[in-house]
């Protein structure tokens, strides 16, 4: 088992625009394994590769209380979304920070799975949250940059402070 660092808010390289998988090999297999193992050791409910400084678009998730319905989206896109929802999120990459966000509220993604092959699927609640928090990470944005400047500017202020006795 192979455990991942979580890059920590503000590091900038959270900012990175991950690129599209070209070839679902074993190489994003083992990316998978690596991600989905850090994501239960956290614990969380999502993981993007962005989190763990690789920069192509590969997406774990699972919301189960068992932790044995990982769902995987590889180079995932939104094809059609509805409503509005607000929700509370939280972020391995920030960490001790919860806030609401305004999402859709139910998305229709488009996706590959870890064999490669594309597949197509409606969520709502949770798993939708995830998702669209998820691919926002995929694009470089981080939860917080939906809050206010003022709210932006403490959490920064607090996390780097923490990151600084950390060391
Ligand atoms: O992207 C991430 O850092 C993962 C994030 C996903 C997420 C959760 C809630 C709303 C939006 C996005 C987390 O997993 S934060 C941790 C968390 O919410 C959690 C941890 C343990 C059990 C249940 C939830
Ligand atoms: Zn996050």
């Amino acid at each position: 088992m192979a455990l991942l660092a979580i890059l920590q808010y503000p590091d900038p390289r959270l900012y990175k625009v991950a690129a599209a998988v070209t070839a679902v090999n074993d190489d994003i297999r083992r990316l998978i394994k690596d991600m989905s193992d850090t994501m239960y050791a956290a614990p969380g409910v999502g993981l993007a590769a962005t989190q763990v400084d690789d920069h192509r678009r590969v997406i774990v998730i699972d919301i189960s209380d068992t932790h044995d319905k990982l769902q995987v989206f590889i180079n995932p896109e939104i094809i059609e979304s509805s409503g509005v929802a607000t929700c509370e999120e939280g972020c391995l990459s920030v960490p001790g920070i919860f806030d609401k966000v305004e999402r859709a509220e139910q998305v229709k993604v488009r996706a590959l799975n870890e064999k490669g092959e594309r597949f197509e699927l409606t969520a709502s609640g949770l798993l939708a949250v995830c998702i669209q928090h998820e691919m926002d990470h995929l694009r470089g944005k981080v939860f917080v940059e939906y809050l206010s400047p003022l709210k932006q500017g403490r959490i920064k202020t607090k996390l780097v402070k923490a990151q600084k006795t950390e060391r």
